[in-house]
């Protein structure tokens, strides 16, 4: 799962990847034209996995991970104009991400420069909507052109179909609406799916702030924020990246410590992990043994069968049931099958069993 940090210039997404993966790319303090992507893998806090390794003691424990791609706003800069509209690469960059966190400048301005001289993170999220919509627009108008030529030459039904959902995609984007405010059915879902629209991608707006802003719920910038988000119905997180990014380059006991003293109850990369797998709508389950303790991310719906395939295409084409035992119960039994089996805890399932978040799996296959 990769999840891409996007924003206009300069609203931070460098110190948001840094303070999310540990990383030390550079940060800038001008506002420059630079396409370096930087791209890190940070592992998904659990305590569940904590707990089950605490029980199996395995030779490895692998939690669930993301991807964090870096995207640098780079603008349009051959026609000379001041906007900060994306490049088509930037675009591009973005197109294959999972889903979006945008980063939006809600911190001051006084020595760090805006593309536009202000800040206002209201226009900004309205900008960067904009430029999406803008982006999708294009490619569903591109469709429709070639739809129409390819139904001169011979009417067919699913082409009918293509071109009737083309147009309501474009309805919908000329009112400068999202194509994930609509409710598609599977097979519309489907056929949109290889165009990778901007617009449908899960969102997460992170609100860049200061330290003092984070405090302060009444200050007008986190309010514009705040509601603007709201108005298109992202889930926000407010960040101090700034601070974090600092907190970040100390050791794991450091920041905790760090943390506590300043009554912090989980940080920001945390809270950034666990925002972004929710609104990915990810799940995990998990093996054990004493070799490896494991978390597997999968998205809620998927059934057994394709969660085996996560762990390899074998397991999932040679599927024969799965053993499944709830994380509680589990844990109750102190991570004990056997004794979880004699309680009838364990349950035996079959291909289209629709894996809950916990699960504790043993996959039978045949190959
Ligand atoms: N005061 C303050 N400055 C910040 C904060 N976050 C980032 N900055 C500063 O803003 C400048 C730009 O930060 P970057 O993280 O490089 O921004 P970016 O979005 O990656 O910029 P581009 O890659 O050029 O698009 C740097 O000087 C940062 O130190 C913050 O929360 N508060
Ligand atoms: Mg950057």
């Amino acid at each position: 799962m990769n999840i891409g940090l996007a924003g206009l210039p300069m609203s931070g997404k460098t110190t948001v990847f840094n303070m999310a993966t540990r990383a030390t790319a550079q940060v800038r303090d001008y506002i420059a034209q630079s396409d370096e992507i930087n791209n890190g893998q940070i592992k998904v806090p659990d305590e569940r996995i904590d707990k089950l390794t605490a029980i199996y003691k395995p030779k490895s424990t692998v939690y669930a991970t993301v991807e964090f791609t870096d995207i640098p706003g780079v603008a349009k800069a051959q026609d000379g104009s001041s906007g900060a509209s994306f490049a088509g690469k930037t675009l591009a960059n973005i197109r294959i991400c999972d889903a979006l966190g945008l980063v939006i400048r809600v911190f001051g301005g006084e020595t760090v420069p805006h593309v536009h001289d202000r800040v206002d993170p209201a226009a900004d999220i309205e900008e960067l909507s904009l430029e999406f919509v803008c982006a999708d627009l294009a490619l569903v108008q591109n469709k429709i052109e070639r739809v129409n030529k390819e139904m001169k030459a011979g009417k067919k039904p699913e082409l009918l179909k293509e071109l009737e959902l083309m147009e309501k995609l474009k309805t919908t984007l000329e009112a400068e609406k999202f194509i994930s405010s609509l409710t598609l059915t599977s097979e519309e879902e489907a056929l949109t799916r290889g165009f990778r629209f901007l617009t449908q991608k899960p969102m997460l707006a992170i609100g860049n702030c200061s330290d003092d802003q984070l405090k302060n719920s009444e200050d007008p910038f986190v309010k514009k924020f705040l509601t603007a988000a709201a108005a298109r119905k992202w889930t926000t997180l407010l960040i101090a990246a700034k601070t974090e990014m600092e907190i970040a380059s100390l050791s794991p006991e450091e920041e905790s410590a760090f943390l506590q003293e300043y009554g912090i109850s989980e940080s920001s990369r945390s809270r950034l992990l666990h925002e972004a797998y929710r609104v990915l709508n990810y799940i995990s389950f998990f093996t054990v043994g004493e070799d490896e303790v494991r978390a597997w991310p999968i998205q809620r719906g998927f059934n057994a069968q394709k969660a085996a395939g996560r762990i390899h295409s074998d397991i999932e084409r040679g599927f024969i049931r799965a053993e499944v035992i709830a994380y509680e119960p589990f844990m109750t039994h102190n991570g004990n099958k056997a004794a979880c089996k004699s309680a009838g805890q364990m349950r035996l399932e079959g291909k289209e069993y629709l894996v809950a978040d916990g699960d504790i799996i043993e996959f039978r296959f045949n190959v």
